[in-house]
C-alpha cells in the first residue's frame, strides 16, 4: 500500500534537511583546482559507465535554481560540502577568491530562502596536489585540513552555524585507500589504517580551528549499520565482529570514548597516540550517522575468488565476507531495504556509548531508484522515518534527519546510473524535475508544521 504523507509527529525543533556533496553535483571542474577524483575518473575502467563529474548537475552555475527547490521543499537545512580544491587549488597556500565567493553566494542565497546552511568540509575530494605528496597517508594533511577549515569558517562562519568536519572517513579509507575502488585508487589493504588515523586527527584539529573561529555547533558524518553474523558459528561471529569494528567502532570509539577498539591503537602511526586521541576526542556538539543498510557478514568463503557486494568487488584475503541478505526488497543498487535496522542501530549506539553519546543527527539516508514517479522512494523514506521515530520513542536523542539526496548526481564509481535524488536531473539538458517523493516529503513536512502551529 502506498505510504501516506502522515508520518509520526517529530519534536517541534527537529531539524529536517537534504544533503549533497560538492564533487557529486557542482561540475565546473575547470574553475577549481584538481582533486583526486578528477585524476581517478580520468582512468578508463574506474567508473562503471565511463563518466566523470566534469559537469555533473552543474550546480556551480545553477545553485539559485537548486536553492529555490530546497526552499519549496520546505526543509529547514541544506547540507552541502565545500570543495577543498575550489577554495585552495593547491590544498594549501593561495586561496582562490572565486572559489570562496561561490560558497559565500550559496550561503547568502540559502539564508535569503530561510534555509540553514550546513557545510561539510571534506566529502572525499582531496586536492590532487596534496595527494601527490602522500595525501592522507601523511600526518601533514591533517594540519593542512585544519588551516583550510579556518579559511572557510572565516568567510561563511558568520551565517553558517552548523558544521560537519568529515563525511564517511570509513568509506574513504576502505574504498579509496584499502580496496582502490574509489579515489585515490590505493590498494593498501590494512596498510591503509594511517589514513583513518590522519582523518580522525584532521577532524579534531578542524574542531579546534572552527571553535577558534567562533563556530559552536559542530559534528561529523560517519556511516554506520548493524552487522548481522551469517550464523552463530564461532567463525562467522568472529568475522562479523571484525567487520563491526571496522564499520561501527574504528571511528566512533576514538571520537566518543577517546580510545581505539582493542588491538587497533598499536597499528596506528605517530609517536604519541594518546596525545593524538585527546585531539581526536575534542568534544563535538552532535554525532552524525549516515544510514543505508544492515550487513550480514560471515567468515571468508573457502576458495572464493572475490565477493561482489553492494557494487564493490571484495578480495578473498579479507578476514570477512559479506553475504546476500535475502527476504528484503532491494534498491536499484541492490541494497536491502530494512527500515527496522535503523531503530536497531540507534538503540545499539545508545546502549554502547550511554552517557558519552552526543545527540545524534541522521546526516544521510536515502535510496537509488529510477523514475520520476518514485513510489518506492516514498515507501523507503516513510519506513525509515517511522523507524527513526521508534528510536526517539525508545529514548534515543536524535535531533535531525537529512535525506540523501536533493538531486540525482554523480554516484562515484557507479557514475550516473544510480539515482538518489528527490529531484530528477536530465544529464543532457540539466533540467531538474521534482519527483513524486519530493512532493510527498513537502506534504509530510507541511503536516508536521500544521500539527505544531498554535491553535487560533
Ligand atoms: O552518494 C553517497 C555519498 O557520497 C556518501 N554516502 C552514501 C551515498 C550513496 O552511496
Amino acid at each position: 500500500m502506498a505510504a501516506s504523507a502522515a508520518i509520526p509527529q517529530f519534536p517541534h525543533d527537529f531539524l529536517w534537511g537534504v544533503s549533497t556533496s560538492a564533487h557529486q553535483i557542482e561540475g565546473a571542474v575547470d574553475e577549481r583546482g584538481a582533486s583526486v577524483w578528477d585524476a581517478f575518473t580520468a582512468v578508463p575502467g574506474h567508473v562503471k559507465d565511463g563518466t566523470t563529474a566534469a559537469v555533473a548537475c552543474d550546480h556551480y552555475h545553477r545553485y539559485r535554481e537548486d536553492v529555490a527547490l530546497i526552499r519549496e521543499l520546505g526543509v529547514d537545512a541544506y547540507r552541502f560540502s565545500v570543495s577543498w580544491p575550489r577554495v585552495l587549488p593547491g590544498g594549501t597556500g593561495e586561496v582562490s577568491a572565486a572559489g570562496l565567493d561561490f560558497y559565500d553566494r550559496l550561503v547568502d542565497e540559502l539564508c535569503a530562502a530561510g534555509v540553514r546552511p550546513v557545510p561539510t568540509l571534506f566529502h572525499w575530494d582531496t586536492p590532487l596536489a596534496l595527494a601527490e605528496q602522500g595525501g592522507w597517508l601523511r600526518r601533514d594533511t591533517a594540519e593542512r585540513f585544519a588551516e583550510y577549515a579556518a579559511v572557510v569558517a572565516a568567510r561563511i562562519g558568520d551565517r553558517a552555524k552548523k558544521w560537519i568536519t568529515l563525511n564517511e572517513p570509513a568509506e574513504h579509507t576502505l574504498l579509496g585507500h584499502a580496496l582502490g575502488q574509489h579515489a585515490p585508487g590505493e590498494q593498501l589493504m590494512f596498510d591503509a589504517l594511517p589514513v583513518a588515523h590522519h582523518q580522525l586527527l584532521a577532524h579534531g584539529l578542524a574542531v579546534r580551528a572552527l571553535r577558534a573561529a567562533g563556530v559552536t555547533d559542530i559534528g561529523i558524518a560517519n556511516s554506520h549499520g548493524p552487522t548481522w553474523p551469517a550464523s552463530s558459528s564461532a567463525e562467522d561471529t568472529e568475522a562479523a565482529d571484525f567487520y563491526d569494528v571496522l564499520l561501527n567502532r574504528l571511528f566512533a570509539d576514538p571520537l566518543i570514548l577517546g580510545r581505539y577498539p582493542d588491538g587497533i591503537g598499536e597499528l596506528m602511526p605517530g609517536d604519541d597516540i594518546e596525545a593524538d586521541l585527546k585531539v581526536i576526542a575534542e568534544p563535538v556538539d552532535w554525532y552524525g550517522i549516515n544510514f543505508y543498510q544492515p550487513t550480514k557478514v560471515g567468515a571468508p568463503l573457502p576458495a572464493a575468488a572475490a565477493t561482489e557486494f553492494s557494487g564493490l568487488t571484495l578480495p578473498p584475503e579479507l578476514p570477512f565476507a559479506p553475504r546476500e541478505l535475502d527476504g528484503y526488497p532491494v534498491t536499484d543498487f541492490g541494497w536491502p531495504v530494512v527500515p527496522e535496522s535503523l531503530t536497531e542501530l540507534l538503540t545499539g549506539f545508545r546502549d554502547r556509548y550511554g552517557d558519552r553519546l552526543p545527540p545524534l543527527v541522521i546526516t544521510e539516508n536515502g535510496c537509488s531508484y529510477e523514475g520520476i514517479d518514485d513510489q518506492r522512494r516514498i515507501d523507503y523514506l516513510d519506513g525509515h522515518l517511522r523507524a527513526l521515530h521508534r528510536a526517539l520513542e525508545a529514548g534515543v536523542d536524535v535531533r535531525g534527519y537529512f535525506v540523501w539526496s536533493l538531486l540525482d548526481n554523480f554516484e562515484w564509481a557507479e557514475g550516473y546510473k544510480q539515482r538518489f535524488g528527490l529531484v530528477h536531473v536530465d544529464y543532457t539538458t540539466l533540467a531538474r524535475t521534482p519527483k513524486a517523493s519530493y512532493a510527498w516529503l513537502r506534504e509530510a513536512l507541511r503536516a508536521q508544521r500544521a500539527h505544531q502551529a498554535p491553535q487560533a
